[in-house]
């Protein structure tokens, strides 16, 4: 019961997004995939780049997709000379900023990701201002 209502919000909230939410474009998001999760793992990365196009700090306060029980933002820090996951609980873009996740670097973690059976799956944004977006991200191995 609760999945599901959480799969009809999440396809409430893309309706509410395609109907309102692009219109401005002011908050950019491109080169937008997924890579698939090594054999028997059930985490996968994500990654893309993001540009705040509005004239104030936005950052990233949610982030939900139905291929995947639940996504944090994972930034790499080295430890002991090991380089290591880090969960972020915000990421602030100022105006004008671009951030690119890419390997090695920020990422989107997708947790208990279900099997990737289509090219590419919907990624909802939410952001502190209030706005949401939802963008597709295109399954991409090596
Ligand atoms: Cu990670």
């Amino acid at each position: 019961m609760q999945k599901r209502l959480s799969i009809l919000s999440i396809i409430f909230f893309m309706i509410i997004c395609v109907t309102g939410c692009d219109s401005a474009n002011e908050i950019n998001i491109t080169d937008a995939y997924i890579k698939p999760p090594i054999s028997g793992q059930t985490t996968a990365a994500a990654y893309l780049s993001i540009t705040n196009n509005t004239n104030e700090t936005i950052s990233i306060e949610h982030i939900e997709t139905a291929a995947a029980s639940s996504i944090e933002i994972h930034t790499h820090i080295e430890e002991n000379g090991m380089m290591k996951m880090r969960p972020l609980a915000k990421l602030a873009i100022t105006p004008g900023q671009t951030i690119e996740f890419k390997p090695g670097g920020l990422h989107l973690m997708l947790f208990d990701i279900r099997e990737l059976t289509e090219k590419q799956y919907l990624i909802s944004f939410w952001f502190s201002n209030g706005a949401s977006q939802t963008e597709s991200f295109v399954v991409k191995g090596e």
